[in-house]
C-alpha cells in the first residue's frame, strides 16, 4: 500500500528509491521499510504506522505525564525526575516499583517500532517481552507490547514519547499534562550519533560528519527535528505543557524541578527537590545502570564510547564538528529559528569575553544569555565565581586583530 491515511489524519508516504537509497547509506537497514507521515515528512520503520494508529486511540489519563522529547534530548533525566516526583517522592529504597529498570516503570510508547520487527525486540529486549507476558497475559506482541504495557500500568503513568506533539492523541494537551525537554541541535546530533552507533537495530555506519548533515536533510529516522521542537516552543504558554531545555536542566536543576513541582500541583519540599536533584544527577543514575537491556546494544561499541549515560555533557560538539560543519549547522539553525523567539544554549557559557568592541561579539554567549552589557574583565569573573564555573580563556580584542576571529580561536582552543 503506497499510501495511507492515519487515525490523526496524517496521510504516509513510501519515499521513492532514490530517496530510500539515500536513507539506507550508511544505515543498516529497516527490514520492513521506511515510510514518510505527511506534511512535515517524519521518516519511520514502515510498521510505525501500525503503532500510531494504536497510540491515538490509547485511553488518556487525567493524571498521565508525558515526557515528549525529539531522541537524544533528555528524555530518560525527565523520566526519572517525573517518575520518582509522581510515584516515590521519598526515595524510599523499599519502594517496589523502584526495582524495575526505569524503562520499565515509564514505558517509551514507540519501543516496538524501533526494532522494525517484534521478533527481534523479543529476542534484544527479553526484558521488555517477559514483563509483557506477565501483564498483559492473552494479548499478542505484534499489536505493540509498550502500548500494551503501558496500558496495564496504574495512575499516575509516566510515559515517554518521541512522536512529535501532532501524531498524538488530538485531545492530549487538553486531557493530560506533557513536558517537553529540548536539547541545542549540535549536541543532539553527536548523542543520537553514538547512539545509532551503539544500537543493534538501525544501526548508523558512516561519519558524524556525514550524520550531521544528513539529519539536516531529514534522512535519518525520527526527523525532522525543528517541526519537533518548534510544534512544543508554540505551545509553551499552554497550562499543560511545560517546555524546557536540557541546557537549562544542566544549569540550574533545582529550579527546574521547582518548576515541575509546581506544573504538576505536588507541593514537594525544598528538601525533597534537593534529594530528587542528587538521585537523578547524571553519575547517580549512571551508577544505578542502563535503564534497558544489554542485549540490545554492540557490547564493544558499548564499552568503548559509553551506553546511554555516555558523557551527560552541554556542548560536545566542540569536539566533534569541524569549523566547516559547525558554519553549516549555524545557518541551519538560523534559518529554522528565525522569527520564532526560540534560542538555544551550546554550551559556551564558558565564554569569558571582555573588552571594548561589544558590537563585533554580536551574538556571543555569556552566563546569562546573549552578553549586551559592556562588561569588563571583574564583572565576568564575579559571574563566573557566582554561576561556579570557570573561565577558560579571557579574550581581549587587540586594536588590530578581529574580535570574531579571536572567539573562532577561543573555540578551537577550548
Ligand atoms: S533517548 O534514548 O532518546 O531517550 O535518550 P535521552 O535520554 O533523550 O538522551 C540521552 C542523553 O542524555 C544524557 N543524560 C543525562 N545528562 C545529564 N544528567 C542525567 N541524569 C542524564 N541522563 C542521561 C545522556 O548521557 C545522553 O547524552 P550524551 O551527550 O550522549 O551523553
Amino acid at each position: 500500500m503506497n499510501k495511507q491515511r492515519l487515525l490523526s489524519g496524517h496521510e504516509t508516504e513510501l519515499p521513492t528509491s532514490e530517496e530510500l537509497r539515500k536513507i539506507s547509506e550508511d544505515l543498516v537497514k529497516y527490514r520492513s521499510g521506511v515510510v514518510r507521515i505527511l506534511s512535515d515528512g517524519w521518516l519511520y520503520p514502515a510498521i510505525t504506522t501500525r503503532y500510531l494508529d494504536r497510540l491515538y486511540n490509547m485511553e488518556l489519563r487525567p493524571d498521565d505525564v508525558f515526557v515528549i522529547t525529539f531522541p537524544k534530548s533528555g528524555t530518560t533525566w525527565m523520566q526519572e525526575i517525573l517518575w520518582v516526583m509522581l510515584r516515590n517522592p521519598d526515595l524510599d529504597p523499599n519502594n517496589e516499583e523502584m526495582k524495575e529498570k526505569l524503562w520499565a516503570r515509564s514505558l517509551d510508547v514507540g519501543l516496538d517500532m524501533i526494532f522494525d520487527k517484534y521478533e527481534q525486540a523479543v529476542n534484544d529486549m527479553k526484558s521488555v517481552a517477559e514483563k509483557f507476558s506477565r501483564v498483559c497475559p492473552g494479548k499478542t506482541k505484534e499489536d505493540g507490547m509498550a502500548i500494551q504495557i503501558v496500558e496495564s500500568q496504574p495512575s499516575p503513568r509516566v510515559i515517554k514519547s518521541h512522536f512529535p506533539l501532532e501524531l498524538h492523541n488530538k485531545d492530549l494537551l487538553q486531557k493530560c499534562k506533557v513536558v517537553y525537554v529540548a536539547r541545542n541541535p549540535k549536541d543532539m546530533v553527536v548523542s543520537l550519533y553514538h547512539f545509532l552507533r551503539v544500537v543493534k537495530s538501525g544501526r548508523y555506519q558512516g561519519s558524524l560528519e556525514k550524520f550531521a548533515r544528513r539529519v539536516m536533510r531529514r534522512e535519518i529516522p525520527y526527523c525532522p527535528y525543528w517541526p519537533h521542537v518548534l510544534q512544543a516552543w508554540r505551545q509553551r504558554d499552554n497550562p499543560n505543557l511545560y517546555f524546557t531545555t536540557y541546557e537549562d536542566m544542566k544549569d540550574d536543576i533545582m529550579g527546574q524541578l521547582r518548576n515541575i513541582n509546581k506544573f504538576l500541583g505536588k507541593n514537594l519540599t525544598e528538601e525533597q527537590l534537593k534529594k530528587i536533584a542528587e538521585f537523578t544527577s547524571f553519575s547517580s543514575m549512571k551508577t544505578r545502570g542502563e535503564p534497558i537491556d544489554k542485549a540490545y546494544y554492540n557490547e564493544d561499541v558499548w564499552k568503548k564510547q559509553g551506553g546511554m549515560f555516555r558523557k551527560g555533557i552541554k556542548g560536545d560538539w566542540k569536539n566533534h564538528f569541524s569549523p566547516e560543519l559547525n558554519q553549516e549547522m549555524d545557518q541551519w539553525i538560523r534559518d529554522n529559528v528565525k522569527d520564532t523567539g526560540l534560542k538555544f544554549k551550546f554550551g559556551d557559557e564558558f565564554n569569558a569575553v571582555t573588552g571594548t568592541d561589544r558590537e563585533s561579539f554580536g551574538d556571543c554567549v555569556g552566563p546569562h544569555g546573549p552578553e549586551t552589557r559592556n562588561s569588563n574583565s571583574t564583572y565576568l569573573l564575579d559571574v563566573a565565581k557566582a554561576n561556579n564555573v570557570k573561565i577558560c580563556w579571557i579574550l581581549v580584542p587587540a586594536a588590530k586583530s578581529s574580535p570574531l576571529d579571536l572567539l573562532s580561536q577561543y573555540r578551537r582552543g577550548c
